[in-house]
């Protein structure tokens, strides 16, 4: 399986933006463009749905060493045995999560400041979303954060941190001139004319 140190572009299979007959093409083609490693995220679907997406998906990601990172609930881990999962502050935390899981998982936290990002590596964290950098319709409610304190994230916290939230093509490398290595692109991606082609042009980027 791919190391999250070799990991800078992270895809998200969002089902609020991918249609169930197509989620299986998109993640073939995040595959194919170079996406390091691939997030299920599918707020207000059930648990049952979930697994079976879960499944679905990490057929195709185990064939190509790309992790798959279950978003929310650990206990799908439990039932399919993904790379990840992901917890937000309003989720469970990391301990539970990795309990729940039930085997060695990477467990990745959701950062909105600095002293949550700070606060994720005490817990023990495998990796950090910082964002959101941007405003994002993806993420309505959160205020963006912007760039400004990219650099010294970077400098106080020796994870793998992954900026998120309004990051495509036309601002990524501002992101990266702000300190940022790594980075997560959900719609930018999936609304992308050519998903293989956009992110190719990413990981490009940020190689
Ligand atoms: N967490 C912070 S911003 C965000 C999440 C899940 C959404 C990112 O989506 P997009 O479409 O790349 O802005
Ligand atoms: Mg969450």
């Amino acid at each position: 399986m791919r190391a999250l140190s070799e990991c800078r572009l992270y895809g998200i299979v969002d089902l609020g933006y991918v249609e169930e007959s197509d989620v299986d093409r998109v993640a073939q083609q995040m595959i194919e463009g170079g996406v390091d490693l691939i997030q299920l995220r599918g707020k207000g679907k059930s648990l049952e749905e979930l697994a079976g997406y879960a499944a679905r998906l990490h057929d195709l990601t185990a064939g190509s060493s790309t992790p798959l990172i279950m978003n929310d609930h650990a206990e799908i881990a439990n039932r399919i045995k993904v790379e990840g999962v992901h917890v937000g502050q309003d989720d469970d935390s990391i301990e539970v999560a990795r309990r729940k899981a039930g085997h060695s998982v990477l467990v990745g936290k959701s950062t909105h400041s600095l002293e949550q990002a700070l606060a994720a590596q005490r817990e023990g964290a495998d990796y950090i979303g910082f964002g959101p950098i941007f405003a994002t319709p993806t993420k309505p409610d959160y205020p963006p954060i912007g760039l400004a304190d990219i650099r010294q994230v970077h400098a106080e916290v020796n994870l793998p941190i992954f900026c998120i939230g309004g990051i495509n093509i036309d601002n990524l490398q501002s992101v990266i001139d702000a300190g940022a290595k790594r980075v997560v692109m959900v719609s930018a991606l999936l609304k992308a004319h050519s998903v293989v082609d956009y992110a190719r042009c990413a990981t490009d980027m940020l190689a």
